[in-house]
């Protein structure tokens, strides 16, 4: 499986192994970075990081491909295989899909959204990230995510169903409990750890930093750490 290390020397072999789309912008080619924003690949690995341009990449399928970007804000949708993903520096947005993802989001603001189902690892990196988890079945079990070197003005955003029938939208459709059935476990940037574990509707503190938990009213937590 051939990885694309530049993208104007390699343009035979990468359409040979998958589609390349461009995006609406006017005027794009194949022949210039400037032309390539977007890379779908259901077959190869996506390596931008010769590249000095914002350019974005989707995969497609199952497969297990994997995705590194560049030091600019890259948008990178995982397909439902397992993923590695490498996003670099720049305010990147990721999309897992399902499957079982590791993903490394480095420097800048960074947006990811978990859905799918799978285990997933996401490592935050420095920046204000924010994580969207949406469960990917009834009960909402959120116990496969693990977010790592989080920091402070990171927000957690999890996405509840009534999954516990009791006709209203709350935290207690959500399955996060530490003891017997997992957790969602932060592992802050200084190393130490904290988890939600039966969490409430208001703030708590360990090791020093304080999260809150928030109700948006509409079906959706945040979870912000201060
Ligand atoms: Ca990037
Ligand atoms: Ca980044
Ligand atoms: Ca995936
Ligand atoms: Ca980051």
């Amino acid at each position: 499986m051939a990885t694309i290390n530049n993208l104007e020397d390699a343009a035979t072999d990468f359409l040979a192994n998958a589609t390349i789309t461009e995006t609406a912008t006017a005027g794009v080619g194949l022949a210039s970075d400037n032309g390539i924003t977007a890379f779908v690949s259901n077959s190869t690995n996506v390596d931008l990081s010769q590249q000095t341009e914002s350019n974005n990449a989707a995969l497609t399928g199952s497969a297990n491909l994997n995705v590194t970007g560049n030091a600019e804000a890259n948008v990178i949708a995982a397909n439902n295989g397992d993923n590695v993903i490498n996003a670099g520096g720049g305010d990147d947005q990721i999309s897992t899909g399902a499957g079982n993802d590791t993903i490394t989001l480095g420097d800048g603001n960074d947006f990811v959204t978990v859905d799918g189902g799978g285990v997933k690892v996401i490592d935050g990196g420095a920046g204000n990230d924010s994580f969207v988890i949406n469960p990917a079945a009834t009960p909402n079990d959120i116990s496969a995510t693990t977010l790592t070197n989080l920091n402070r003005g990171d927000t957690v955003t999890v996405t509840v169903t009534d999954a516990n029938g009791n006709g209203a939208l709350d935290i207690n459709d959500v399955t996060i409990s530490a003891s017997e059935t997992g957790s969602l476990t932060f592992t802050l940037g200084d190393g130490s750890l904290f988890t939600l574990d039966g969490v409430a509707v208001n703030s708590a503190t360990d090791g020093g930093i304080n999260y809150t938990v928030m109700d948006n009213g509409d079906g959706t937590y945040d979870v912000e750490l201060s």
